[in-house]
């Protein structure tokens, strides 16, 4: 798998992206990544790459040529076929566990970041295969979205984390939240550790687990319930959590 992400901000991205998880897989080259600044592809002597809204309006909106030209350097530069470019932005479909999993079977992923108000629609329209949005809230710029994607998209290849079990291990994965987690100290002043856990028998442990996850997905996300078909030990499990806690 490899990120290319086109953003005014090169070093913020490739900065970021460094550090943990996706630092050691990109050091590792389990996943390639590189950044295109659609400034170093503008045609005038003010290397300009915005310019004020046909209609009127605040700020300014990203031209179509420096973009399309990042992301056909973008794309010359791999070979690859089996590729998508996003544009991250409100307008797009919102980021889900399973939208990021389809994302990690392709080989290439253009990441396009915009800036200001925004990006000239013909550029998205012609140049971008989807749009996905982090969430109903307008941040700054696109590359915090485009180091999700990578982010969440790395820890699903195969080999980046320990061991793979723990991606299935993630919240979301099976459509759940996560069950709560504890380390040492057994005992401390803001609580101590639940038996169970403790007790090593694992049956046990996977129960309480998912019993656990059941019930805080009730609780906290119903909604995420709606989505999700529950075996009858699940359900089972549910009702045992519910009349615990009324
Ligand atoms: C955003 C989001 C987002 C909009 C204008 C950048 C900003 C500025 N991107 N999910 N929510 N983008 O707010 O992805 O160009």
């Amino acid at each position: 798998m490899r990120f290319d992400v086109i953003s005014l901000f090169p070093e913020m991205v490739s900065h970021a992206a460094s550090y943990g998880v996706t630092g050691r897989a990109i050091e590792r080259g389990l996943v390639g990544l590189s950044v295109w600044n659609p400034r170093d592809y503008t045609l005038d002597k003010h290397r300009t790459v915005d310019d004020r809204p046909y209609g009127g309006g605040p700020g300014m909106v990203m031209k179509c040529q420096p973009l399309l030209d990042a992301v056909d350097a973008a794309k010359q530069h791999n070979v690859l076929v089996n590729r998508k470019v996003i544009c991250l932005s409100p307008q797009g479909r919102l980021l889900s566990q399973e939208l990021l999993l389809d994302a990690s079977c392709y080989d290439q992923l253009i990441l396009v970041s915009g800036r200001y108000e925004g990006i000239d629609e013909r550029f998205i329209q012609h140049a971008c295969d989807e749009e996905w949005s982090l969430g109903d809230y307008v941040i700054s710029g696109g590359e915090l979205a485009a180091l999700i994607v990578i982010d969440a998209v790395t820890r699903l290849i195969p080999g980046v984390l320990g061991d793979d079990e723990s991606a299935k291990q993630d919240s979301h994965f099976d459509g759940l939240l996560d069950c709560p987690h504890y380390t040492r100290p057994e005992h401390s002043d803001i609580g101590d550790v639940p038996d169970v856990l403790l007790g090593g028998n694992h049956a046990d442990i996977k129960r309480w687990r998912m019993k656990q996850a059941l019930g805080r997905t009730w609780s906290r996300r119903p909604d995420m319930l709606e989505k999700v078909t529950l075996s009858a030990e699940q359900d089972a499990l549910l009702k045992e959590f519910r009349t615990e806690v009324v």
